[in-house]
């Protein structure tokens, strides 16, 4: 394996394990999970790959076989770029172990480590690239310092890794993904009980695929734009007396009480949840193909309402449709990254050359186009 090889080149040694998480793609519930809503994600097959061992003078020696130059941090201070969303890590699971110890006596203190970096998850593609190396780095520590971590919990340390250290106030839709996903299924997540269902999802038995359509850009707005988002949806949830937009039971009254920004965000949060609710419902009655105008009723509220699409991001979802796809959405925070089209097999080939046209007719680089179905979780290789 590559990134043992790197392992064993970097630190002239044999790595303790290999573990690996994958990346995730969102099939509905956008922008839902920070408002204790729903979502219905499954993990993706790349990933990143972690090759690990432990150290107890504290020390992070750090590589990534995609990244520059080897990194060696003696406080997790120093971090910088993607070292960052690692030293997050180490922060998180030196905190979760210390509970550990203290309530359930189980684990040691977490000390340093070498690690070898290794991913596959294509870059820029909003497809969780960065939970998917929390989550590997957060599921070897936790395996190594035995602190006996349920994979939620893994999650929930990983989007504090996020949220605290690297300062991007994500939800635990990407993280849970990425811990909890298996083959086959879409993992449906109440974001506010945390309970978890894996829903079976089984395309090919349907002649269907899911495409990921990767439109290669990522606007520069995105970062502030999603703290904005969070913030107008809180505001929102305020001004009704909730304590979050999932408890609006009564939306047409709801809507009368807001405006502007704030109403736009309900209307879309309300409805999203809506939406995760019908197509699991869908999904249990084996009526997959069914699910295509709810993907494309997601991507309009994403768009108009919630305000998080972009030029790409729309031509790709019309022109998939316009080709034959049963429905299309952007999937993920937005302002770039990918968009998903459900197409019958026999319309693969009409949906890749429309949405190829629509991007050649503007001048645009062609995107990338591949399916994607359902793989495991995190777990260990090696
Ligand atoms: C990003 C975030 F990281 C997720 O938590 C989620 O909010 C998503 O955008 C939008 O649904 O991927």
């Amino acid at each position: 394996m590559r990134v043992v090889e790197a392992f064993r080149d970097s630190y002239g040694m044999e790595p303790a394990g290999v573990w690996h998480a994958p990346g995730r793609v969102n099939l509905i519930g956008e922008h839902t999970d920070y408002n204790d809503g729903f979502v219905l994600p499954f993990a993706l097959p790349w990933g990143v790959t972690a090759a690990v061992s432990p150290r107890e003078d504290g020390v992070l020696r750090l590589r990534s076989l995609q990244a520059g130059e080897p990194v060696t941090l003696a406080t997790l201070d120093e971090a910088e770029g993607w070292t960052r969303y690692v030293a997050g890590v180490f922060w998180a699971l030196r905190e979760a172990g210390r509970k550990q110890e203290q309530e359930r006596g189980q684990g040691r203190p977490v000390g340093g480590a070498d690690v070898v970096i290794d991913g596959d998850v294509p870059r820029g593609a909003g497809l969780s690239s960065s939970a998917a190396l929390e989550v590997a780095v957060a599921t070897a520590l936790n395996e190594l310092y035995g602190l006996g971590l349920t994979k939620m919990e893994i999650a929930l340390a990983s989007q504090k890794a996020e949220n605290d250290f690297v300062g991007m106030p994500c939800g635990i839709m990407d993280q849970a993904a990425s811990a909890l996903g298996e083959e086959g299924k879409a993992l449906f997540l109440d974001c506010r009980t945390l309970g978890t269902r894996n829903i079976p999802f089984d395309l090919a038995s349907h002649g269907l695929q899911l495409l990921i359509i990767n439109t290669g850009v990522h606007h520069e707005l995105a970062d502030g734009q999603y703290a904005r988002r969070r913030g107008d949806c809180e505001n929102a949830a305020k001004h009704l007396g909730v304590d979050a937009l999932r408890d609006v039971t009564d939306l047409a009254g709801a809507l009368a009480r807001l405006s502007g920004d704030e109403r736009r965000r309900t209307q879309h949060v309300v409805t999203e949840n809506h939406r995760v609710e019908a197509v699991i419902g869908l999904l249990r009655a084996g009526a997959v193909r069914e699910i295509g105008s709810l993907l494309n009723a997601s991507h309009l509220s994403l768009r108009d309402q919630f305000e998080v699409s972009c030029a790409e991001l729309d031509v790709a979802v019309e022109s998939a449709v316009r080709g034959g796809a049963r429905g299309a959405r952007m999937t993920g925070g937005g302002f770039g990254g990918s968009a998903i089209a459900l197409v019958a097999d026999d319309r693969v080939e009409s949906v890749r050359e429309s949405v190829t046209e629509a991007y050649a007719e503007r001048g645009w680089a062609a995107p990338e186009i591949y399916p994607a179905t359902p793989a495991a979780g995190a777990r260990r290789l090696l």
